[in-house]
């Protein structure tokens, strides 16, 4: 199983820009934390139906949910911390694309959690990748498209 995920270069295609040391660090964090991001989730998601679904691959540690800056609600993401690498590396495998609230949801390798990561970094509060967002989004509040994107 871990084989499937040797090439750092396959295991995610996200940089957190932020992270705080070398690309080689950063590889090699992203082979060996037990943490998964989760993107493109409903913003009604609650923390039992996360639990719930992740806990297939394994004993859960720990789930921070993602959080407008501003109005302190969920925003669409979440990160879920596992004990064990091998269970980390099965929800990736197994669950990602699963269907969650109707969203097919996306599981990616992170390099591990830290204080201040949970907060959304767009200017408007919530994930950047909302912002620029042209298709319609049930779940983005005003009328469903990218808030900048609005503006234009
Ligand atoms: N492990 O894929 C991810 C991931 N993402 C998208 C966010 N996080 C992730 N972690 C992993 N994998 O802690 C983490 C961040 C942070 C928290 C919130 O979630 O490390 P954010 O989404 O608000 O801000 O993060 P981030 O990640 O710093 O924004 P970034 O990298 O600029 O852009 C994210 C996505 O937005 C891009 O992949 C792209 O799809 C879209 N996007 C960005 N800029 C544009 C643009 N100009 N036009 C169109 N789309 C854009």
């Amino acid at each position: 199983m871990a084989l499937l995920f040797k090439d750092p270069n396959k295991i995610s295609a996200y940089r957190d820009r932020r992270f705080p040391g070398t690309q080689e660090e950063y590889e090699n964090a992203l082979q060996t934390s037990t943490t998964v991001y989760i993107g493109n989730m409903s913003f009604y998601t609650t923390e039992e139906q996360l639990y719930e679904l992740f806990s297939r691959a394994g004993e859960i540690k720990k789930i921070v949910m993602g959080l407008d800056k501003n109005t302190k609600t969920p925003c669409g993401f979440c990160f879920v911390m596992y004990y064990s690498r091998e269970d980390t590396e099965d929800a990736v495998k197994y669950i990602s694309g699963t269907i969650l609230d109707d969203r097919p949801i996306r599981v990616d390798f992170d390099w591990g959690f830290q204080d201040g990561r949970q907060w959304g970094r767009g200017r408007s509060g919530g994930q950047v990748r909302d912002e620029y967002r042209t298709d319609y989004d049930p779940d983005i509040l005003l009328c469903g498209y990218g808030k900048l994107v609005q503006q234009e």
